[in-house]
């Protein structure tokens, strides 16, 4: 999005002028109707009728919202480590940021998807991507915690996903940067991008049970630039439409030199002929290198492997694959109506939106209807595929999402509003200001087979005046609008984590019925855990000194512990004994380099310590529990190396009859 809006920098500076002299639309008052606030009011302790799943961007995390009232209900660490939950500092969550080239505590997260069946969301999985280091999470929806990430070999950034298919059968990842493959040398002078730099896209298979990814395979493509994608549904289902830009394939200045030619392309891949060939044995192993890092529910913490090979199929070589379908300019998003049969592309420099029709598609590829050669592939005539185009929509349109009445909403990042228009006619019905430069929107079940309606929510780039003024940043903001009669009407404005790209909302009764509230104390098989307080102890191995702890309201047994020498190693292993909804228990240590724990009931977390002086460390429960949560507390006494200290530890004990390690 920051390049992007390089691109669009003439034209967003014209814009802004304007802006800045006059045109600036008024505050809310001349912009909201008078039963806005009526529509957005959810009383206390009633429930949202929507979640909205909400990217983080640079945060590197999920945020998750109420809709209407625009409460924020959590923020999902996902990509980038989390002091707030220990996540990526406690000992079992640190290996879900491993990648190959190592930990890698931070990412920017631009994409959601919403696992679906039969084209409908189900409420079970959220996906994410990585844009950075190539990565997708997979979030369990049962416990909104982050369950799998698996890196994209053969990837430079990671922009074009996770789209996701409409019986979740594979998610896709595009790679915005072209490169030399993996296993070649790399070695290259970066002018030599035309012979040397390919792209990729992937299909990441999804285990229907237990929502496990793997890399089906890949298909090695032209060096252009991927950038946003989605599946195909109904009757287009068994096909995936890509948009990519930097057809000219520069490697430098591509604000100018990537902005040359009249049209890019979407690419349509026929997935379902990808696994005919995979079958047969077209696919080419190469090795490459990727982490594939899974949490186990039970054992409460992650493991990380790393693979080797991957499955590629070449695009040029084999037939009916792939094609390609001009279209102007500069193309961002790339949406499929709900019945499969529109294909909308969003030129960032277009003058139109283009409306691809998949039945003329597959006209065009049966009569052989091409102008050409791209690389290798087949390139459909413009107008052989072209149902027709949007006339003066506006400035620089971004994304698509589509209503459960035949619209579609535009989002137009240089005109900065909405634009409501009939699929059908390709008629612009109405527009709304957005307050200011939107980027992606989201209708609840907008990209998928049954879009719920009722709503569109805006995620804007720049907010400026709209909030209290908060030094040289702003939180960025998201807008709600109400889709229900033929007019948009905005009803309220809320802020965001990070930057918001994409979002997904889905109706809360998918999700709230299924969300677990304790881990079973008996199902924990950490192999760290202490199952009760007569579990609790303290063992040296070597300078490796484990602390077994419990929690539970108002203790931590033990609580005072002797022993510890200089050069020693403390894995504090803190299992939560409570069983109740809602009643985590924090743990911190004076000194720790990393984080705190925030412990779950039942379940077991370890924070690792290696003390850098002599002396007496408190530590202490750091989530107010109890009314005597402050009482929730121990010390832990350093020695010197070498010293003589026993390993002692006790809770409720005399000094004199604090117990000696056996
Ligand atoms: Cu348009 Cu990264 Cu989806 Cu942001 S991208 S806006
Ligand atoms: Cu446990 Cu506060």
């Amino acid at each position: 999005m920051r390049s992007f809006i390089k691109t669009l920098l003439l034209f967003s500076a014209a814009i802004s002028i304007v802006w800045l002299q006059g045109c600036k639309p008024k505050g809310t008052q001349s912009a909201v109707s008078g039963d806005a606030a009526a529509k957005v009011y959810v009383a206390p302790g009633k429930y949202d009728e929507f979640y909205n799943f909400v990217s983080g961007g640079f945060s590197g995390q999920m945020s998750v919202y109420g809709i209407p009232s625009g409460r924020l209900l959590r923020v999902i660490p996902v990509f980038s480590v989390d002091p707030e939950k220990g996540y990526g500092y406690s000992e079992e969550t640190k290996s879900m940021l491993n990648t190959s080239h190592g930990f890698v505590p931070w990412d920017d997260l631009h994409h959601i998807a919403l696992s679906e069946t039969d084209g409908i969301q189900d409420g079970r999985w959220v996906f994410a991507n990585g844009n950075n280091t190539p990565r997708i999470a997979r979030v369990d929806l049962k416990t909104f915690r982050t369950a799998e990430i698996i890196e994209i070999p053969n990837s430079g950034g990671n922009h074009s996903s996770p789209f996701i298919t409409e019986n979740s059968e594979y998610v896709v990842a595009g790679t915005r940067f072209s490169i030399p493959m993996d296993n070649s040398n790399g070695d290259v002078p970066i002018n030599t991008y035309k012979s040397n730099f390919k792209g990729t896209v992937s299909f990441i298979s999804v285990d229907k049970t237990t929502g496990n990814m793997n890399i089906a395979f890949q298909i090695l493509m032209p060096g252009v630039n991927f950038d946003l994608a989605r599946a195909g549904k109904g009757k287009s289902h068994g096909w995936m439409f890509f948009s990519c830009y930097n057809s000219e394939r520069a490697n430098t200045l591509l604000e100018q030199n990537a902005s040359q030619k009249d049209k890019d392309f979407i690419i349509a891949v026929n997935w379902k002929k990808a696994e005919e060939y995979l079958k047969a044995g077209k696919g080419k192993k190469e090795s490459v290198k990727y982490a594939h890092n899974t949490y186990d529910e039970k054992k409460h913490s992650a493991t990380s492997v790393i693979e080797t090979e991957v499955t590629v199929l070449d695009s040029k070589d084999l037939a009916d694959m792939v094609y390609m379908i001009p279209c102007p300019k500069s193309p961002h998003g790339c949406d499929t109506d709900p019945s499969g049969e529109y294909i909308v592309a969003s030129g960032k420099l277009a003058a139109t939106i283009p409306v691809f029709s998949f039945t003329k598609m597959q006209q065009a590829i049966a009569s052989k209807t091409f102008e050409g050669e791209y690389e290798g592939i087949p390139v459909l005539k413009y107008d052989a595929v072209l149902y027709g185009e949007v006339k003066k929509p506006g400035l620089g349109p971004l994304h698509t999402e589509f209503d459960d009445k035949g619209f579609a909403y535009t989002s137009f990042f240089v005109s900065s509003e909405i634009v409501k228009w009939n699929v059908k006619t390709l008629e612009v019905v109405d527009r709304v200001p957005t307050y200011y430069s939107i980027g992606h929107l989201s209708v609840p079940g907008g990209p998928t087979r049954k879009p719920w309606g009722k709503y569109v929510i805006a995620y804007n780039k720049i907010t400026k005046d709209r909030y209290l003024p908060t030094g040289p940043e702003l939180a960025q903001s998201a807008q709600l609008y109400s889709i229900e009669g033929d007019k948009m009407k905005l009803l309220l404005d809320f802020p965001t984590i990070g930057e918001p790209h994409y979002a997904e909302a889905i109706p809360a009764e998918l999700i709230m019925k299924n969300s677990q509230k304790i881990y079973k104390i008996e199902e924990n098989q950490n192999p760290f855990a202490a199952l009760g307080d007569k579990f609790a102890r303290v063992e040296r191995k070597g300078n490796e000194v484990h602390v077994y702890m419990t929690s539970i309201r108002s203790h931590f047994t033990p609580d005072n512990i002797e022993g510890v020498k200089m050069g020693d190693i403390v894995y504090f292993h803190v299992t939560n004994l409570e069983q109740d909804w809602d009643m985590p228990h924090g743990f911190a240590v004076k000194g720790a380099n990393n984080a705190e724990l925030l412990v779950m009931p039942g379940e077991t977390q370890t924070l690792a310590w290696k003390p850098e002086r002599v002396g007496i460390f408190p530590f202490y429960c750091t989530d107010f529990c109890s009314a005597l949560h402050q009482e929730m507390q121990g010390y832990i006494r350093v020695s010197p190396a070498g010293s003589n200290v026993p390993i002692s530890f006790g809770t409720g004990k005399t000094d004199s009859t604090t117990v000696a390690a056996k």
